[in-house]
């Protein structure tokens, strides 16, 4: 039993996305997702010139083995790129042995822990009108648990907002739904924490007050607060009663999170560019968030994440994972099979993708009533489409980035 071939194929159907196929000897085919939003072609170079070769050969039954080897091998640990790549070789190989075994891959993680999984969509708005009808529209789609993401007065163009013109002078074209952009160049937004402190919990006011105390809310502060302005936002939302503030800081000073915590009761959540267990290890053991936002293919795959949910279980911390539509059909099957069999599931972050990528990736989930199911298909249940995915070859895109009004580069 051996792995025959390593593929590594980039198709742009409605945005870029990097997949590695295993193929057996046996002929027994393996997905995983190695896509890295704005910087894919690292991952496709690291994984071709330097994991391909290693993998031919390699008895593809020992998933932790490889894992081990890749990691400890390179010598060079941890870090997006690493990790990626490492995640897609993991979730190509769980994807064989569950195909082998005939069964979906939940049920060798071990089995259904609940019917489905609850999942929320992204709604936004320039003001309060477009929030209004964005939630609706995301509600009449069958999403129970929604995200809110505002303009603010004053500023152009910020994150998360679906309805934001491209910038003047920016030629890139604005996706539908997610901030990366076609183009040469990054495109520039623009911030200032003071007018947006001072507006997103008059929004969120407004909105309990039309949808009413039930409806699950979420918002993701994406990493540009400092930790008392993080503080002073979550006290001003506790009456709103969010399920979680996602990214209220750049979180790679984990110690941030201490002050956070001792101001404020809103649920926090953080990670979605984390890469490793060691980047949650203080924030993890001293309590200081509800939930983990990695997602299986930037957190080193089926493998890694797993062992870093249960370690966070023995918290009462819970998964969130990321699922913007830059992870993949295949990572978002590989997150749907682990979440369907930890017991600390949370909630499960879900952006449809565009119809050709509909096409490229042929998908077995169902969605329903609010819930997302991987369902039943041996493996992932994704096979991806080769001829299809030739006709959308890569294109360049970048996500934005932020000045404040100075000048300042700022966290974007
Ligand atoms: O900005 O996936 O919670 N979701 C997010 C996403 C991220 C993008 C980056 O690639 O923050 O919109
Ligand atoms: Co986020």
């Amino acid at each position: 039993m051996s792995i025959r071939s390593a593929e590594v194929i980039v198709t742009s159907p409605d945005r870029n996305f990097v997949t590695l196929k295993l193929t057996t000897d046996d002929g027994v085919t393996g997905l995983g997702d190695a896509t890295l939003n704005g910087r894919e072609l690292a991952v496709v170079s690291y994984l071709r010139d330097h994991v391909v070769a290693l993998l031919l050969g390699r008895d593809e039954r020992n998933i932790e083995d490889t894992w081990q080897f890749l990691y400890r091998s390179a010598y060079w640990r941890r870090g997006p790129v690493t990790m990626a790549a490492i995640a897609a070789v993991d979730v190509a190989l769980w994807d064989i042995k569950a195909k082998t075994a005939g069964m979906p891959l939940y049920q060798l993680l071990g089995g259904a822990s609940r019917r489905g999984l609850l999942a929320y969509g992204h709604a936004s708005g320039r003001d309060l009108e477009e929030v209004f009808d964005s939630i609706r529209a995301h509600q009449e789609q069958g999403y129970r648990a929604i995200r809110v993401q505002t303009g603010v007065p004053g500023l152009h163009s910020i994150y998360g907002i679906a309805s934001n013109e491209t910038s003047p002078g920016n030629v890139g074209v604005r996706y539908d739904h997610e901030p990366a952009q076609r183009g040469a160049l990054p495109t520039q937004e623009d911030w200032d924490t003071r007018r947006y402190l001072r507006h997103v919990p008059t929004v969120f006011e407004a909105v309990r007050h039309e949808f009413g105390p039930e409806l699950p809310l979420l918002h993701d502060g994406h990493h540009r607060m400092t930790p008392i302005q993080a503080a002073q936002l979550g006290k001003s939302l506790e009456p709103y009663d969010l399920f979680w503030l996602e990214d209220c800081t750049p979180a790679e000073n984990q110690e941030a999170l201490r002050l956070v915590r001792q101001h404020t009761t809103t649920p926090l959540a953080i990670g979605e560019i984390f890469n490793t267990l060691w980047d949650y290890q203080q924030i993890i053991r001293e309590q200081l968030i509800d939930y983990v936002r990695s997602a299986v293919t930037h957190t080193g795959g089926i493998t890694h994440l797993k062992k870093l949910l249960e370690y966070a279980a023995q918290y009462q911390i819970k998964s969130g994972m990321h699922g913007p539509t830059d992870v993949s059909p295949v990572g978002m099957a590989a997150a749907m099979h682990l979440g369907l069999a930890i017991h600390n599931f949370g909630i499960q972050e879900y952006m449809k993708h565009g119809a050709r990528t509909d096409q490229v990736f042929r998908q077995s989930f169902t969605w329903r009533d609010g819930l997302l199911h991987p369902g039943e298909e041996p493996g992932l249940g994704v096979e991806l489409d080769v001829d299809e995915a030739r006709k959308y070859p890569y294109e360049s895109a970048y996500l934005p980035f932020n000045r404040l009004s100075d000048g300042t580069v700022h966290d974007w």
